[in-house]
């Protein structure tokens, strides 16, 4: 049941918005809270972390980001004055949190045993199961609102977050659509350190449950395995791969990032579904992030591809931002990138949809 008292009308909003005044105690997104009827796109926060290998802090992502995003200005260089779309980040199924706690604490006994190369089957199978609520979770909030007209977009969390969006998706658009995925890692393996659904296997499934999902394009990618390369290589058209390395030689050997960026974007169809890992940019820009890895896009960079995408007449069908992890000291420095880029990525949709 929503309540409808802690709400501002929409006009309102925007005129608060318009005036640049400090945000309210408490505030959503952009630092006012409009209900989620009055609203273009409806993020989903998903505070999910419990297969993370290496770093972790990435379930805290939404609430730091949302936090940071009431520094933002709100007119943006590209995308004008993208929140008049209306822009709201929806209340967490407290089921996420809850199952977070436990099968974090469950996970860590699989990759203990994994590490002294014994196994702990139940745990794991317990792991496993709370993903599948955690995707079920996503899946039917993104149906529910994309029923309602909505744009969905998604902030995780590690990278397994966003699976059910994809899935929901895959059922909504006619005509199915390809993903632009900015990461370090392909996040092709397959049922890492045995979970089925873990932050390094989102692609996996995704590519391998969803026909509808018609072309993969990844960016940034440095740091794989050799099956994860093969994987890539095995679907055909229906994958490429602009790895970091690539990246590089081709602006240090005199191509313009202009040519560089339409070539990215060329390999995409008309709908377009974008996947963010906060670590296919350089970790200057996410130093917290759980899996960071040298190299990567500068931020102007990832934004000019973005801007690409919106005005080459493709639509951006939804989209994720995932593993922005908070400093352990408290710094603010990663949540400040991520809420840049979330919105920028809120303004590619709705520009892409000819709604700012
Ligand atoms: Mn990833």
């Amino acid at each position: 049941m929503t309540d409808v008292t802690k709400y501002m009308k929409f006009e309102e909003a925007m005129a608060e918005l318009e005036q640049g005044l400090p945000p309210a105690e408490g505030a959503g997104f952009l630092g006012v809270n409009i209900h989620p009827d009055d609203a273009k796109l409806v993020m989903i926060p998903v505070s999910w972390e419990a297969t993370t290998s290496y770093g972790g802090g990435t379930s805290n992502g939404p609430e730091v980001v949302v936090a940071a995003s009431h520094q933002l200005d709100m007119e943006d260089a590209a995308f004008g004055k993208a929140f008049r779309a209306g822009i709201v980040s929806l209340p967490e199924d407290p089921v996420i949190h809850s199952l977070n706690e436990k099968a974090k604490a469950a996970a860590q006994k699989v990759i203990l045993a994994c590490e002294k190369r014994t196994s702990a089957t139940d745990d794991l199978r317990f792991v496993n199961e709370c993903s599948v609520k955690i995707n079920d979770s996503v899946y039917k909030s993104a149906k529910y609102w994309l029923a309602k007209g909505k744009f969905v977009g998604l902030v995780g969390g590690d990278h397994s977050s966003p699976q059910g969006l994809i899935q929901a998706l895959a059922e909504t658009v006619p005509s199915g659509f390809g993903i632009l995925h900015f990461d370090a890692h392909h996040d092709f393996r397959n049922a890492y350190e045995g979970f089925q659904y873990s932050h390094a296997s989102i692609f996996y499934n995704v590519m391998t449950a969803y026909p509808q999902v018609t072309k993969i394009t990844q960016v940034g990618i440095r740091d794989y395995s050799r099956d994860e390369r093969e994987f890539m290589q095995n679907l055909g058209p229906r994958g490429d791969c602009f790895y970091g390395r690539d990246l590089f030689r081709r602006k240090a050997e005199g191509e313009t990032f202009k040519s560089v960026a339409s070539s990215i974007v060329a390999t995409l169809p008309d709908n377009v579904y974008v996947s963010f890992d906060i670590d296919g940019l350089d970790p200057s820009y996410c130093p917290s992030t759980g899996t960071p890895v040298p190299g990567g896009l500068s931020f102007e960079e990832a934004c000019y591809i973005l801007e690409a995408l919106a005005a080459s007449g493709r639509r951006i069908v939804g989209f994720d931002l995932s593993e922005v992890a908070p400093a352990a000291d408290g710094g603010e420095w990663d949540a400040n990138v991520g809420a840049r880029l979330l919105y920028k990525l809120c303004g590619s949709l709705l520009r892409s949809q000819k709604l700012c």
